[in-house]
């Protein structure tokens, strides 16, 4: 077993702590969450709200109902993962291409907890991963020269689709120094449905795997 997986099953397994009977668990997409998402029949869950048609198939696979997040209201906790984690909490999402389901499954959740292994933790945001940005398929020429004027490096994911049936241009090189500006700027461009830096939507709490143990930021 690889380490980085081995980090991913302690994270995944400190996670458990946070699940109480009986709650309707906002659930992520990702490699971390897969690891979660095995450890679920430990815990006595109501339901399940899935961020993505991938972990959905999974959770149903393990008998756990999954509900419409249109008919459960606010959602107590979410637990998904994420790409890098700034020492403010503030996340970049997407490289599994839910970035827009997540981000609307954490906005109608109280609490969002976020898993990551040492390797996602960055001073700041995006100077090593892209920013995923989810964009309406007609707008994406004019997106992507929106953001080279920005200093921007649009990459289009060539081949994927979203669950909503739109592209994502995975953007190097933004100089993230506000997260939240960023995100905000990102936002209003036209065409742009939605972008993987989780500023609004930071982590409340973060579970860290380090070869050293598990960690809770907050
Ligand atoms: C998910 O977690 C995605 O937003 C992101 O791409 C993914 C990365 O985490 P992991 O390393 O666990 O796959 O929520």
């Amino acid at each position: 077993m690889s380490q980085q997986l081995k980090l991913k099953q302690e994270v995944a397994k400190a996670a458990l702590a946070s699940i109480d009977d009986g709650m309707i668990l906002g659930v992520g997409t990702g490699s971390t969450v897969n690891c979660l998402i095995k450890l679920l029949p430990q815990v006595n869950l109501k339901g399940a709200v899935a961020s993505s048609k991938v972990t959905q198939d999974k959770l149903e696979a393990l008998g756990i109902e999954v509900m419409d997040l249109n008919y459960v209201g606010e959602l107590d906790l979410y637990i998904d993962g994420a790409d890098e984690v700034n020492p403010n909490l503030q996340l970049i999402k997407g490289g599994g291409g839910a970035l827009t389901r997540e981000k609307i499954v954490a906005a109608a959740s109280k609490q969002f907890l976020c898993l990551v292994d040492e390797s996602k933790w960055v001073t700041q945001l995006g100077r090593e991963f892209p920013v995923p940005i989810e964009v309406l398929p007609q707008a994406r020429s004019y997106v992507a020269r929106e953001l080279v004027k920005l200093g921007g490096e649009p990459v289009y994911r060539e081949g994927f689709v979203t669950d909503y049936g739109n592209l994502i241009l995975d953007t190097y090189n933004l100089e993230i120094t506000s997260a939240s500006e960023m995100e905000q700027t990102l936002n209003n461009i036209v065409g742009v449905v939605c972008n993987g830096i989780f500023a609004a939507n930071q982590a409340d709490k973060l579970l860290i795997a380090k070869s050293t143990g598990v960690e809770l930021l907050q």
